[in-house]
């Protein structure tokens, strides 16, 4: 299929391209999910009540952790097929050093970290960012569209974890697309996961180079891989050309187009136990899902679902991470805002790996 047109962010319709058996089977798993959850689930646990954010990537420094949402507001701009309604224009950071103790003790929010009007060639839509640390300097990685409405990755730098982010004059050389996702692997490199497509823009390019036409596969062409590339010792530009990265299934097959577990956006890294677990959105199908590989750039091979469609709002975003002994999917959804998709909020729950490494589903 050829296409110049973006598909939209609008419509909560589940496609369901696997045969009814399969998806029955499917659903049968999900139904058996038994959740646990700590106390931080119990009573009311969106993370910012007061405003809000989306799209969390967490890391912890200094026995601390630290949360990079992306901050949504209501900026008036109608619904389009570009997600042109995910007007943000700014970062917080939030933090605790005790997740187990909210909402007795709330978050300390560091306040406005990084502002659209503070980067030198901003056009619009501040996205998901990361933030990576090297030798005591923290990098903020940021989608943002330039003034030609392209969607390309900033950096911007500050001394501690909590910002300020300075932003660096330009964008990162050859980069494109949206979510950002930086690991740090054992050895010091870090790794740079990137892609979203619709309106992430991830269609508009193939071997790192813009099309002149956007080509979405379709049917059972093998999907639209997310990118990952090695970052450069100064952490400021790619290291290497990006490179797709594939997931495949148990007979090492690439996932197709049309199966509803292939990746649309929102990759992830972590590390359990030696392995790399890719984790991602399905976009149009609502799940979070994962994958695991011996090396950070796979090809990966697909597990499982790790969260159901949420109940309310249209994206599905999320990130993982190991906290004091324990593991946590941080993710958003829409209730709170009554299922506005460009207003959604902030919530945590603990993730539980069975004793074979895969991780059991949790309920959205
Ligand atoms: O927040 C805007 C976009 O929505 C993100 O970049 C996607 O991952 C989705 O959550």
């Amino acid at each position: 299929m050829s296409s110049t047109s973006f598909y939209p962010y609008v419509a909560k319709t589940n496609i369901i391209y696997l045969p009814l058996s399969t998806r029955q089977a499917e659903l049968a798993k999900l139904k058996n999910i038994k959740t646990k959850n700590t106390k931080i689930m119990e009573g009311k646990h969106y993370l910012v009540p007061e405003d809000y954010m989306a799209d969390p990537s967490v890391h912890v420094w200094n026995d601390r952790l630290y949360i990079y949402p992306s901050h949504d507001w209501e900026s008036g701009v109608p619904e389009n097929d570009n997600g042109d309604h995910f007007n943000m224009k700014d970062y917080h950071v939030f933090s605790t050093d005790d997740i187990e103790a909210f909402p007795t003790t709330p978050l300390t929010d560091h306040g406005v970290v990084l502002s659209v009007e503070d980067i030198p060639w901003a056009g619009r839509q501040l996205w998901d960012c990361d933030v990576q640390e090297k030798d005591g300097k923290y990098y903020m990685y940021f989608p943002l569209k330039d003034r030609n409405d392209i969607f390309r990755f900033g950096v911007a730098v500050a001394d501690r974890p909590e910002g300020p982010f300075v932003p660096q004059p330009a964008p990162m050389r050859g980069s494109y697309s949206i979510d950002s996702a930086v690991f740090k692997d054992d050895d010091g490199q870090c790794y740079f996961y990137f892609g979203g497509i619709w309106g992430g823009q991830l269609q508009r390019y193939k071997d790192n180079k813009a099309l002149e036409n956007a080509y979405l596969p379709e049917g059972d062409e093998p999907a639209l891989p997310s990118r990952v590339a090695r970052l450069a010792d100064d952490m400021l530009e790619f290291a290497e050309d990006p490179r797709p990265v594939i997931i495949v299934d148990e007979n090492g097959e690439p996932l197709k187009a049309n199966n509803p577990y292939r990746f649309f956006e929102a990759s992830w890294m972590h590390k359990y136990n030696g392995k790399y677990y890719l984790s991602y959105s399905t976009g149009d199908t609502h799940y979070i899902c994962y994958a695991i590989a011996d090396n950070p750039y796979g090809p990966f091979t697909y597990q499982g679902v790790v969260l159901t469609p949420v109940k309310a709002g249209w994206t599905t975003h999320h990130c993982i991470v190991e906290f004091k002994g324990r593991w946590y999917l941080f993710h958003h959804d829409s209730v709170p805002s009554g299922g506005k998709t460009w207003l959604r909020s902030l919530k945590v729950c603990e993730l539980h790996y069975r004793a074979d490494g895969t991780i059991e589903t949790i309920e959205g």
